[in-house]
């Protein structure tokens, strides 16, 4: 199923009016504060989030999955969903495969594909926390840091491989996230485990093309419960920093312990210039993938606010750091889900392009604690909401793109013609 852009415009008419109203109401506001509409509008614009392969079925837990239907059945049809996407929010023009779950076998067909719908390819990511059919060596103890050498090769060749697809779809980087870690105390040497993760990660380095960058992720436990081998964003830092100028920390915000103060990490990260990429989702508890924003989103824009500055910093050396959503929705339809993700995200940094940095900085350097707070929730409490809508109007896509997704009948029409009963591969 494609949509037709007529389709989009006939129900973006009708809202309108109220749009113009709320958009001109809110640009005059910004303007008084000294604030460009326009280059915002740009800004929004040119921030495209990447859509993993994985999240485009229904997800489930340990305890059972509730398939929604019309669920894609192949990487095409998982392309399209992110191409539907797309047209409705004109956010989303990259896709992140999962190899294996992807395997992408006519590399052209799948190339021509994907950029009919606008779509380029993010990073490639690799599985080495699940056994497949044809595998000879399980993972079950672990896989880049496996006591026994062939497991550890038997991952390395499998990272290797997804370069290989990754290069010929054009992708630029590997995220390596491990499940590798141990479930007891005494089961695994520390150190032992460390080093084999930094030997085989070395090897996987050395097989990128020279302009490809490794993601290092970081998740303090979950599968194992008592130790992980890459738990936090220091021993990912201290990966990425012994693998080379090309090996950066990747974020994700469901993988830290409660409280965690995200934002300072992300501070910290781009002062060395290694944050290389981020995983959008959000959480009460732990790595409970739920659709960003929907838990925290004061916590989402002071992130946002920390990752402007970043990138704004003309003396900084971090690289522009690789943005997907990395959810996984068990009550959803996963497509709204999504929808909706991207609409958080867009609004986070947007508020976060809105505050006045200057002030910001005057109010820190003097101290003034209540003057800094005031600063950050007159931006987080403006409601940008007409922008982002006037961001997507100007780019063909839709004024309320969930609206849209509903009134066309979006699911319906893909279980019309996928079946009830289809099963993306994914989690
Ligand atoms: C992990 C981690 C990885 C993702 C897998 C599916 O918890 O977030 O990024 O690839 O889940
Ligand atoms: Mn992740
Ligand atoms: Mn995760």
């Amino acid at each position: 199923m494609r949509i037709d852009k007529n389709q989009i415009n006939t129900i973006n008419n009708r809202a309108l009016p109220d749009h113009r109203e709320s958009f001109e109401y809110l640009s005059n506001k910004l303007t008084t504060k000294g604030l460009e509409p326009e280059h915002l509008i740009q800004k929004i614009q040119d921030f495209q989030i990447a859509i993993p392969s994985w999240a485009l079925g229904t997800g489930g837990t340990r305890f059972g999955r509730f398939p929604g239907g019309g669920e894609p059945r192949s990487l095409e049809e998982k392309i399209d969903d992110v191409g539907l996407l797309h047209a409705l929010n004109a956010g989303s023009g990259a896709i992140s495969l999962h190899i294996p779950w992807d395997i992408p076998e006519d590399i052209g067909a799948v190339k021509a594909h994907a950029a009919s719908h606008n779509l380029l390819f993010d990073a490639v990511n690799s599985n080495t926390f699940q056994d497949q059919e044809e595998q000879e060596h399980s993972y079950k103890f672990g896989s880049l840091c496996h006591t026994d050498s062939k497991v550890r090769q038997q991952a390395i060749d499998h990272n290797l491989e997804v370069i290989k697809y990754g290069d010929q779809l054009g992708s630029k980087a590997l995220t390596v996230w491990l499940a590798d870690g141990s479930s007891f105390p005494g089961q695994m040497n520390f150190r032992k485990a460390l080093q084999r993760t930094l030997d085989s990660l070395k090897e996987i380095y050395q097989g990128m093309p020279a302009d490809w960058k490794m993601f290092v992720e970081y998740k303090p436990y979950e599968p194992y419960f008592y130790h992980t081998v890459i738990q936090d964003w220091g021993t990912s830092h201290l990966l990425a920093s012994q693998l080379g100028d090309r090996a950066f920390t990747l974020v994700d915000l469901g993988h830290h312990l409660p409280n965690t103060n995200i934002e300072q990490i992300v501070a910290t990260l781009m002062m060395q210039g290694k944050l290389g990429g981020f995983h959008f989702n959000d959480s009460k508890f732990g790595d409970d993938d739920l659709t960003v924003g929907a838990m925290k989103p004061y916590q989402l824009f002071l992130i946002f606010n920390e990752l402007v500055e970043g990138m704004e910093d003309n003396a900084s050396k971090n690289p522009a750091p690789a943005w997907m959503i990395d959810a996984s929705h068990n009550l959803k339809d996963p497509m709204e889900d999504l929808l909706q993700s991207v609409e958080a995200i867009q609004l986070a940094y947007a508020q976060a392009l809105t505050v006045d940095r200057n002030a910001l900085e005057n109010a820190r350097e003097s101290n003034d604690a209540v003057l800094a707070q005031e600063i950050l929730q007159n931006a987080f409490r403006t409601d940008l909401r007409p922008l982002i809508a006037e961001a997507r109007l100007q780019a063909n896509a839709a004024l309320s793109p969930v609206e849209v997704y509903r009134e066309l009948s979006v699911r319906k029409q893909l279980v019309k013609e996928r079946g009830a009963k289809t099963l993306a591969t994914g989690l």
